[in-house]
């Protein structure tokens, strides 16, 4: 059974061990921990990702971060430099190819040497386990921002390794969230061990005085999630995290779409984050926020695009998001040029500046979404205490298994995929059927009646084909899916 509890030295020393043995990196003088200290000491403030997140917060800022990444080292290296020169980004990330993702590091050698030959990238993002601490710290020493590792690797146990010898101070994933959206068959109980692997990681580092990010992934599949599932799956992994000495945790929250229920969600993800954190116990852990622009289907069209990009922009700067991952024109087709991915930036930057001395008024609208969101992720987070009997890591594996947090449309076998999630007539995500969702009968009907409505006006009964219809509607240009033969 697995447990909330923070890994001994001595078994966390032996599984290194292991860990480091795995692929052979030729590195075992730079994986050495005092070295790796040392080096991240080394690093300059301005390119501490934990402290700029800090300073940012503290100022009311809303910085911005694309996603990037490409197969050679040196071609990484300029595309980082093109988005911090030419799309002002504020920090700065490593996208991590799929095959390093699922640790195919002989996979990903192949894709490197055959992206030499042809010239251009044949993976989806840089290889950094490949390219080792050397070629990391190379990444990191030739740009002016911090660095950032997003992936979606259910074991990112060695890769975590090089990147923090690296002195990239930031990693985002967890167990849940690099899991259940990511993977088909891992267990969670496997994931949820790993990654207490990468933050205890993390948690010695702190205890050398060295700050580290860390970033549960928010928008889990990207579709239809309503706020108080992935706050809760944010919330367990920051307590996770918290457990094994991380200091420096942003939770995020993907775009829904309607503003006030965004403006909702992220001002509840601040507050409950910090009021779980304290709750079980850990006082010092500086928590922030990241807004992920819209996750669904984009429009081909461009400038369509970059008008999503702007609202999303609005929203995160008036919610008072600490940090914002960009999207950029190209999103429908793919992985951007580095020009479409720095238009995005640039689009962001300017509305987040435009509106950084502005905030969402309150209004009732908005302290009853905020109610609702708290009252929802309170029961969830109970039920899962619950069944695992106080214990958040045994509670997520069971409350996973029984469908008590069930994330609509993830792949895993590990959820129960029984919810199915529609818009209310305003656009607000709610539930249309709740599977075993952990919600009490109060809650269910406050999502019944918001569905009533929407049919009401929709002259339709309450059925899945809404779904399907939300699914697809931004990327035709509209929030709430009309019926077909309905002009939008
Ligand atoms: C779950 C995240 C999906 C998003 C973007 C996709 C999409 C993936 C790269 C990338 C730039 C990359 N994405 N890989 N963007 N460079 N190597 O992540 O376009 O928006």
């Amino acid at each position: 059974m697995i447990k909330n509890k923070k890994i001994p030295w001595e078994e966390f020393l032996a599984k290194r061990e292991q860990i480091l043995r795995h692929w052979h990196t030729g590195e075992s003088e730079l994986l050495d921990l005092e070295k790796s200290v040392e080096y991240l000491k080394s690093v300059p403030d301005e390119k501490n990702f934990a402290l700029k997140l800090r300073k940012a917060k503290e100022s009311g800022l809303t910085l911005i971060q694309p996603r990037a990444g490409v197969a050679l080292l040196d071609e990484h290296i300029k595309l980082l430099q093109f988005l911090e020169k030419e799309g002002e980004a504020d920090f700065l990330p490593s996208t991590i190819d799929s095959y390093t993702r699922q640790n195919r590091y002989q996979n990903a050698e192949d894709g490197i040497k055959e992206s030499e030959r042809v010239g251009r990238s044949l993976l989806n993002g840089f290889p950094a386990v490949n390219y080792g601490v050397e070629g990391c710290r190379k990444v990191l020493e030739s740009v002016h921002n911090p660095l950032q590792a997003r992936h979606g690797t259910p074991d990112a146990r060695l890769l975590t390794e090089i990147i923090h010898a690296a002195g990239w101070t930031s990693n985002e994933g967890g167990g849940i969230s690099y899991n259940i959206p990511y993977a088909k068959n891992i267990g969670l109980e496997d994931t949820i061990r790993y990654w207490q692997y990468c933050d205890r990681l993390v948690g010695y580092y702190a205890e050398q005085g060295i700050e580290i990010n860390r970033e549960p992934y928010g928008p889990l599949t990207g579709t239809l999630v309503p706020p108080s599932i992935s706050h809760t799956v944010a919330i367990i992994e920051a307590i996770l995290a918290a457990e094994q000495g991380v200091k420096n945790i942003t939770v995020g929250y993907g775009q829904g779409g309607n503003v006030v229920q965004d403006v909702a969600a992220l001002q509840t993800l601040d507050e409950l984050t910090n009021y779980y954190l304290k709750l079980f116990g850990y006082n010092d852990v500086y928590v922030t926020t990241v807004f992920h622009q819209w996750m669904g289907g984009f429009p081909s069209d461009e400038a369509k695009s970059m008008g999503i990009i702007s609202m999303a922009s609005t929203v995160a700067t008036l919610g008072k998001a600490t940090k914002m991952i960009t999207k950029s024109p190209h999103e429908s087709q793919g992985v951007p040029t580095k020009e479409a991915n720095a238009e995005g930036l640039r689009a962001s930057k300017i509305v987040t500046r435009l509106l950084k001395e502005q905030s969402m008024p309150s209004s009732k609208e908005l302290k009853e979404e905020k109610e609702m969101i708290k009252k929802e992720v309170n029961a969830l987070i109970y039920a899962t205490l619950n069944i695992g009997k106080g214990d958040l890591a045994d509670g997520s594996v069971k409350a996973f298994k029984a469908g008590f947090i069930d994330i609509p449309f993830a792949p895993s076998e590990m959820n129960a995929g029984k919810i199915l999630p529609a818009r209310d007539a305003e656009g607000k995500i709610r539930i249309l059927e709740f599977g075993n969702l952990a919600f009490d009968d109060e809650i269910k009907a406050f999502h019944q009646q918001k569905l009533k409505e929407r049919a009401e006006l929709e002259n339709r009964d309450v059925s899945f084909q809404m779904t399907i219809d939300d699914v697809y509607a931004v990327s035709q240009g509209t929030l709430v899916g009309k019926p077909k033969g309905v002009a939008l």
